[in-house]
């Protein structure tokens, strides 16, 4: 027990003497930095998890990893392939999705499932991690597990993140900075696992090299046809929708029961917390849901801010086949 104790010292002495030679910003006007960390900037407690998975996390050839940067429709990739996967265990008055906010059905492997062993799979072989591609533990790629990866138009990414940050700020008592100077620290990369394009390109060029291993999707596609790429999802993870299911219209009975109308009606997702108990990470479930529409960017970016963030993507991702 005593040398347990020890090496965990010991772990997070080395920890903060290699955070002590990152640069580092205030993030966004929170009582919280980021650190530049292998090209990324992220806070202290996802760094921590980010190498505490890369030490610990084994992954399995079954797992099905959720990839996302944030604010691009995880929490709705979540409940689509839950509720696919775990289709003939559960139906529509039984589905843990009642009772729990999708994030609390797929654990993010960098938190609940590295530091929080309590909040495991409910038996589902989902897993999900915001970490950008060259931070994946080794085991992930060894094992050719899948995984898929959702992104979204920089435009809106920025504006719902915005939003997330402004309602989690003021849970903490703290204002954060204006729009227009996030704006500013966005278009330069300094947000969460930001650079933003970076963490989209990554995944990218993976997808590129392992389509097989790395299914790549955009939150718009999914909007305009939504039982389409639930169908293509579902083939890629290994369980196909059969001719039978489609003729009972399964896929549809999914994607309404994992519509934002209907998850954001919800009492859990109304009144429930997300973390309750870890501190500054808990979160009220209803800052999960807060438009789910294709274009909101217009009700807060100028046309000038519209234009140099979409000429901004179209500089970093020249030459990568991808547009976002
Ligand atoms: P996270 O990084 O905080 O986990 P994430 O779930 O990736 O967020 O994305 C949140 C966005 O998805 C929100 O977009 P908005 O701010 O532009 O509204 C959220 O409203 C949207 N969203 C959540 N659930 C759904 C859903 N079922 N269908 C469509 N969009 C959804």
């Amino acid at each position: 027990m005593e040398s347990h104790v020890q090496n965990r010292d010991v772990l997070q002495k080395s920890f903060e003497e290699m955070i002590s030679t990152l640069p580092k910003v205030n993030f966004w006007g929170l009582p919280l930095d980021l650190y530049q960390y292998q090209g990324f900037w992220l806070t202290l407690p996802f760094l921590q998890g980010a190498l505490s998975a890369q030490q610990q996390f084994q992954a399995q050839p079954t797992y099905i990893i959720l990839c996302s940067s944030f604010r691009t429709g995880t929490a709705w990739l979540k409940s689509l392939t839950f509720t696919t996967i775990t289709r003939t265990t559960y139906n529509d008055s039984t589905t843990p999705l009642l009772s729990k906010l999708p994030h609390d059905v797929v654990p993010y492997m960098e938190f609940d499932h590295v530091q929080f062993s309590t909040n495991r799979h409910l038996g589902s072989p989902l897993l999900a991690t915001h970490l950008p591609y060259s931070f994946l533990p080794r085991s992930i790629i060894d094992s050719g597990c899948k995984l898929i990866y959702i992104c979204r138009d920089p435009k809106d990414t920025f504006v719902s993140f915005y939003h997330f940050i402004a309602r989690y700020s003021k849970s903490q008592n703290t204002q954060i900075i204006q729009l227009d100077e996030a704006f500013e620290l966005f278009y330069e990369g300094v947000s969460m696992y930001g650079s933003y394009w970076d963490h989209v390109l990554g995944y990218w060029k993976a997808s590129l090299e392992r389509p097989d291993k790395l299914m790549f999707l955009k939150y718009e596609d999914l909007v305009e046809d939504t039982i389409l790429y639930l169908k293509k999802t579902a083939e890629f993870m290994g369980y196909p929708f059969s001719s039978e299911e489609q003729q009972q219209g399964v896929p549809e009975n999914i994607v309404q029961m994992c519509s934002f109308e209907n998850l954001s009606g919800l009492e859990v997702n109304k009144i429930g917390k997300h973390r309750e108990g870890q501190g500054n990470l808990e979160v009220e479930n209803n800052v999960f849901f807060r438009k789910g529409k294709v274009g909101d960017w217009k009700n807060y970016l100028t046309t000038e801010m519209a234009q140099r963030l979409d000429q901004r993507t179209l500089q970093k991702l020249s030459g990568s086949s991808l547009s976002l």
